[in-house]
């Protein structure tokens, strides 16, 4: 008897566990997308908050207070609700991108951005990456970078200037609590993300990211693009994945669990957002629309196209307008470009118009696109044809073209990933120093300097310059490249080890809509890419209008976010 009551209580126990284990893998089991219908819901507008006062018909300059909170959003009409970081001007109104701001050249738009965050994060998190860590060991480091400002260094949101809620830790860097932006500069696209020392990658993941844009309308109108709340819009693109009870997923072991615990090299979803939306749907008219597309995806790259046979006319891409626009079938964005495009719905064929996606992950080399993360959005057609007053105009902006004559510091710029013994990433480096290795390059404020950026890593990195913008020369491919590697990784010095002899190789066309002023670029693996920077306005030869050789100084990095937090990033401090 008291054996088989023994043995029951055994079994029960076992039950017990097995039912423990058994709801633990369903709670982490994901929402398969499939479970998800496309197109159902509505493609939102995020709210868009003015970066000036109007006073007596002038604009003035404004100050913002943006916070950000924890809250609920809804990604499906099918998801569970989704605890996110979400920026907004109250917890009520806050939402996933943030709001858009809409500056105007030459106005300054101040912003207070206000951490209201708990003091445990929704993701995992990886300490043993370089990575901000308040000391109470409570609290989410927060910081916010303008992605395309040209703005002080105090105002830059560097990786160590994270605060805590309330202000109450703040990193080494930090100098003070209101922004900054002066929105003098060239008008285009710009964002808002978060930029927090090794939390980057979770931190836009958990929904901290926002559309800013700058206007110069005696510059925008006279090209008659369309424009207006209802044909000028912003779609903020990026991929995630959920678990069933519409959490979101990030997988929480690392590839090499005794380095790096949770650390992964690339983060991927199979569900596509746009504006906050799991595969929306828009209802359009048979007219132009512009939109600004900016792919905020921690590693996914893009390469956009119609089903049907519509096209893009690309006029501007990262910040800056083209000469003329790019006619173009497919567009292709690496994670954090930004690309300014008109598609004119009264060309379209049908009453529909599905926007697809064909990039393969990571890319170039990895995974093909499936049915989920090949389709971004629907578009349905309405049926008549209406008067349409904007136009795709033969010319748009001429900025300068590069004078490499006149550029004074020729750099050169190596990309290292470094493999643990079952050969996968530990950790990637810019000229194989980690951040916090003293600066490297000090430019003079406005000069120009030519980087070659050689990569020896088998991804594209996509390079992000703060402050700076550049030109692609040409992007030329390294031959004998194991014997160069072996000499990089040797001696780190691309002058001794003869880069010139080594990228003598094939060139690549850099295609037409790339060929302006960018904040980002797709490096090759493989390749050296020549870019031409410039560390002064476009708009103007004036040099910038605030000084930009103070602490914290201004960082460089890979925008695949995974790849910056651990560490491929380097600081870019500037001198007279
Ligand atoms: C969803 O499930 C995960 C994994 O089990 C759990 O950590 C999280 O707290 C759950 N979230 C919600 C909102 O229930
Ligand atoms: C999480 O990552 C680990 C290490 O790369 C991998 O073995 C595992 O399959 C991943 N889990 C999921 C659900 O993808
Ligand atoms: C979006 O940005 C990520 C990270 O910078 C990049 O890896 C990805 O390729 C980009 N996707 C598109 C479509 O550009
Ligand atoms: C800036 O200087 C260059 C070279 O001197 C000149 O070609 C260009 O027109 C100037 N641009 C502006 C906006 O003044
Ligand atoms: C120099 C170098 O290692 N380049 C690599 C860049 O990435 C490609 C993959 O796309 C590799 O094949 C190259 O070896
Ligand atoms: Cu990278």
């Amino acid at each position: 008897m008291a054996r088989m009551e023994r043995n029951l209580m055994l079994q029960l126990v076992a039950m017990f566990l097995m039912g423990v284990i058994l709801g633990t893998l369903a709670e982490d089991e994901l929402f398969a997308t499939t479970d998800m219908e496309m197109f159902v819901d509505e493609l939102p507008d995020m709210p868009r908050i003015p970066g000036f006062d109007v006073v007596n018909g002038v604009p003035v300059s404004k100050s913002l207070k943006i916070g950000m909170f924890h809250k609920k959003w809804k990604f499906h009409r099918d998801l569970p609700p989704t605890p996110v970081f979400a920026y907004g001007t109250s917890k009520r109104t806050a939402t996933v991108p943030g709001p858009t701001i809409e500056a105007l050249h030459g106005i300054d738009t101040y912003v207070t951005w206000q951490n209201h965050l708990p003091s445990q994060h929704i993701l995992p998190w990886d300490p043993t990456i370089p990575t901000a860590i308040p000391s109470a060991k409570k609290g989410i480091p927060t910081v916010v970078h303008l992605h395309g400002g040209i703005d002080e260094p105090e105002s830059d949101g560097n990786a160590h200037s994270w605060f805590t809620a309330g202000f109450k830790e703040r990193g080494p860097a930090w100098t003070k609590k209101r922004y900054h932006y002066l929105n003098f500069q060239q008008p285009g696209n710009l964002w808002y993300h978060d930029h927090a020392m090794g939390l980057t990658r979770v931190n836009l993941l958990a929904g901290l990211i926002g559309a800013y844009i700058i206007r110069h309308p005696p510059v925008e109108a006279p090209l008659g693009l369309p424009n207006g709340d209802e044909f000028d819009r912003a779609l903020v693109i990026f991929d995630r994945a959920f678990r069933s009870n519409g959490s979101i997923y990030m997988n929480s072991s690392g590839n090499n669990p005794s380095i790096h615990p949770q650390w992964q090299p690339e983060y991927f979803g199979d569900a596509i957002i746009v504006n906050g939306k799991a595969w929306p749907h828009m209802i359009v008219r048979r007219r132009k629309y512009r939109f600004r597309i900016i792919n905020a995806s921690n590693a996914r790259f893009f390469r956009f196209y119609f089903m049907n046979d519509l096209e893009f006319f690309h006029v501007a891409s990262d910040s800056a307008y083209h000469e003329q626009p790019v006619k173009l079938r497919e567009l292709l964005l690496a994670p954090s470009e930004i690309a300014d495009v008109v598609v004119d719905f009264s060309k379209s064929n049908s009453d529909q118009a599905i926007l697809a996606n064909d990039a393969p992950y990571p890319y170039p080399s990895g995974d093909p696109v499936n049915e989920a993360n090949g389709k971004v959005m629907k578009f349905i057609v309405k049926k008549h044809r209406e008067v349409d007053t904007g136009r795709i105009p033969k010319k748009l902006i001429k900025y300068p073209s590069p004078d490499v004559s006149g550029s004074s510091v020729t750099r050169y710029i190596a990309m290292y990933e470094y493999t643990s013994a079952i050969d996968e990433p530990t950790h990637l480096f810019i000229n194989g120093k980690s951040y916090d290795e003293p600066a490297t390059e000090k430019p003079k404020v406005g000069t120009t300097e030519v980087w070659n950026v050689i990569n020896l890593t088998e991804d594209n990195h996509p390079l992000h310059i703060h402050l700076g913008l550049f030109v692609v020369l040409d992007q030329t491919e390294l031959v004998n490249l194991d014997e160069f590697k072996a000499c990089m990784l040797n001696t780190n010095d691309a002058i001794k080890c003869q880069v010139n002899k080594y990228s003598s190789g094939k060139k690549t066309k850099v295609p037409a809509h790339e060929k302006g002023w960018k904040n980002v670029y797709k490096m090759t693996p493989g390749y050296v890419t020549k870019i031409f920077v410039r560390f002064f306005y476009i708009h103007s030869n004036t040099s910038y209008r605030f000084d930009a050789t103070v602490e914290p100084g201004y960082v460089y990095h890979c925008h695949i976010l995974d790849h910056e937090d651990n560490v491929m990033m380097r600081p870019l401090k500037f001198v007279h």
